[in-house]
């Protein structure tokens, strides 16, 4: 089962959006096998991110990251990383369709609620950079029969 991370932002806390978040995740089937709430250092941040370190919005989006309590999870299922890039939309939520995270409640691309991972090797990095290999669960689920043809 392929595994990404998911994060839901300082403005998605702030906004009362963990719930919606996670409601959206576990009604699709996935399987949330890490969680906690946490404040990102800054070293962190700039290392989450390190892909856009060049970029104007940068030092914007490090502020942005550690200005409150995020929620890191590491969600669990087949094609997990591109099904939740699908829920949670476009990086710009002006521009996120309608019935996506991004697209139901952000207006502005650096207030966009959520991260989640946009690849298996990110996905990687990133549950490694936030999470330990004991923080992650492994239990089975009686309904994936439910969820999977072939399980
Ligand atoms: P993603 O989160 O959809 O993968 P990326 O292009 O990887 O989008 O950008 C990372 C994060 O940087 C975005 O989620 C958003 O918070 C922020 N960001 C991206 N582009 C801009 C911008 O043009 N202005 C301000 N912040 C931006
Ligand atoms: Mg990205």
């Amino acid at each position: 089962m392929e595994r990404t991370f998911v994060m839901v932002k300082p403005d998605g806390v702030q906004r009362g959006l963990i719930g919606e978040a996670v409601r959206r995740i576990e009604r699709k089937g996935l399987k949330i096998v890490a969680m906690k709430m946490m404040k990102i250092e800054k070293e962190l941040a700039e290392n989450h991110y390190a892909e856009h370190k060049e970029k104007p919005f940068f030092s914007a989006l490090v502020s942005y990251i550690t200005s409150g309590p995020v929620v890191a999870m590491v969600v669990e299922g087949r094609n997990a990383v591109k099904v939740v890039r699908t829920l949670v939309g476009a990086t710009n939520p002006a521009e996120a369709n309608p019935g996506t995270i991004r697209g139901d409640f952000g207006l502005d691309v650096g207030r966009n609620i959520i991260h989640a991972s946009d690849s298996i090797e990110s996905a990687e990095r990133e549950i490694n950079l936030f999470f330990t290999s004991s923080e992650i669960v492994e239990y089975d689920r009686s309904i994936d029969g439910w969820i999977y043809e072939d399980i």
